[in-house]
């Protein structure tokens, strides 16, 4: 561990220390930032109304809208001379979402990080490839500093340019790596492709985040790149990546989230009231410790569940996978649908790809929802395939057989029909960062 001591504090002393913290936070905004004192005052709560961490449901909560609101730099508590550092979310669209670390702020945001690459396997001395992306994103700089930190070193690559990320893993035996589950499933293909063994490489762990991803995509990077992959969770109206981190020897038994610094709490997608550990509902958090710009019970939209694991190393709340968004929870003919959940029946084909993605159509007064999938490699080398179409499909016996299961399987399983349709691997659009956008909702709205 990279910090035993707090890493395995007792519960208690854990609530003891955030309750003195949260109070801390609270006063510390209600004298700084108009907007919270604003909100505090609109829902009747005074500094001196929280006294302990069991008081933070009396707060309001926090939105992506109040920071778009309060664009770029409303929401900052401190002096802009004090600020080290300005990030903004992704937003392919419009203004980004804006953060401002403190020196301090960054200290921590790196802090957080080398406790997350400690628990994914990491050690000072190794060498970390980063190809999550540089710039406005946290996850470059964010991994970076943390890597820094920790005593590695670090190959700030970037992302993309796939040849050129598996010519300096060769000659640079990088041990670690960093990147979208999607990317570096890219990498994997372009090993596979290129005849390349994962063995002959030194690379031994993966820290895979910034979009959801599932066992099967674990299981296809562990073997396509011949590591230990494991999860790394954040937003930058938190922190960054970071927030929590899954142990490599505690695999698919949740992420631990640095709770000494982010409180979390799971709160009901429609009332917003707690629920309690073990449910799904939708992940808040309220920063503990930041100074530049501190949230209170942040509205995260993403779905997931809290646990204390009793059996893990160390003492800190878990939370499962992410399963969803709320906001991208689609609503089909009055059936709720994750995208999540065509994975699950995907996934139970080998001969496709991870790479899918649902395209939402509005077909005169209906809902429809198509699903696009790429074939797996091998697959279309061993047909020797160059190109799909609907006909195709249904003329070929093993694809036309697949085909039809997997129309049946969504029936099944969540009660809406869909179109499928395969696809040559590489075919879906990647984004830039190479994330692949699971959802395309072309409705009107
Ligand atoms: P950007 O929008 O630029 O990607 P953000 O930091 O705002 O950057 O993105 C944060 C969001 O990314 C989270 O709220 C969550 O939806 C998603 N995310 C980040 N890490 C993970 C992860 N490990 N698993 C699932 N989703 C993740
Ligand atoms: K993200």
């Amino acid at each position: 561990m990279y910090q035993p001591e707090i890493e395995t504090l007792a519960i208690d002393k854990m609530r003891q220390l955030q309750s003195e913290r949260l109070a801390e936070q609270v006063a510390y905004l209600y004298k700084r930032v108009p907007f919270y004192k604003n909100k505090l005052d609109e829902a009747g709560v005074g500094p001196a109304d929280i006294r302990s961490i069991h008081d933070i449901h009396k707060l309001p909560f926090t939105k992506k809208g109040d920071l778009r609101d309060n664009y770029p730099f409303g929401l900052f508590a401190v002096p802009q001379n004090e600020i080290s550092r300005i990030h903004g979310s992704s937003g392919t669209t419009g203004k980004p979402t804006v953060v401002g670390y403190t020196k301090g702020d960054i200290d921590i945001f790196s802090e957080v990080i080398a406790r997350s690459l400690v628990a994914a396997g990491c050690r000072p001395g190794m060498i970390m490839q980063n190809a999550y992306g540089y710039g406005l994103f946290t996850g470059g700089l964010g991994l970076h500093y943390g890597a820094e930190r920790l005593g590695m070193a670090v190959v700030p690559v970037s992302g993309g340019m796939t040849e050129r990320q598996i010519m300096l893993m060769q000659d640079f035996g990088s041990d670690a790596l960093c990147c979208t589950p999607s990317y570096a499933m890219t990498i994997a293909e372009e090993l596979r492709r290129r005849d390349i063994d994962p063995q002959s490489l030194k690379l031994k762990f993966a820290i895979l985040g910034a979009e959801p991803w599932t066992e099967s995509v674990r299981a296809d990077v562990e073997r396509g790149l011949g590591v230990t992959a494991t999860n790394i969770y954040g937003l930058s109206e938190v922190m960054g990546p970071g927030v929590s981190q899954e142990d490599h020897e505690e695999k698919g038994t949740g992420s631990y989230i640095w709770e000494d610094h982010f409180y979390p709490e799971i709160v009901d997608r429609v009332t917003g009231e707690p629920l309690p550990y073990g449910e799904n509902g939708v992940l808040v958090f309220t920063t503990l410790t930041k100074k530049a710009m501190p949230v209170l019970r942040y509205w995260t939209n993403d779905i997931t569940s809290l646990y204390y694991d009793k059996a893990g190393k160390r003492t800190h709340v878990k939370m499962g996978q992410i399963l969803g968004r709320s906001d991208d929870m689609l609503i089909i003919r009055g059936v709720n649908l994750f995208h999540t959940q065509v994975e699950a029946v995907l996934e139970g084909f080998t001969d496709l790809s991870n790479n899918y993605q649902l395209l939402v159509k509005n077909e005169g007064t209906m809902d429809e929802v198509e699903v696009m999938v790429e074939l797996d490699i091998e697959l279309s080398k061993l047909l020797e395939l160059v190109a799909l179409d609907n006909e195709i499909v249904k003329n070929h016996d093993r694809l036309g057989a697949m085909h039809r299961s997997i129309q049946k399987k969504i029936n099944d399983n969540i009660g809406l029909t869909m179109k499928v349709h395969f696809l040559m691997p590489g075919a879906i659009p990647r984004s830039e960062g190479g994330k692949l956008n699971r959802i395309v909702d072309t409705r009107k709205k």
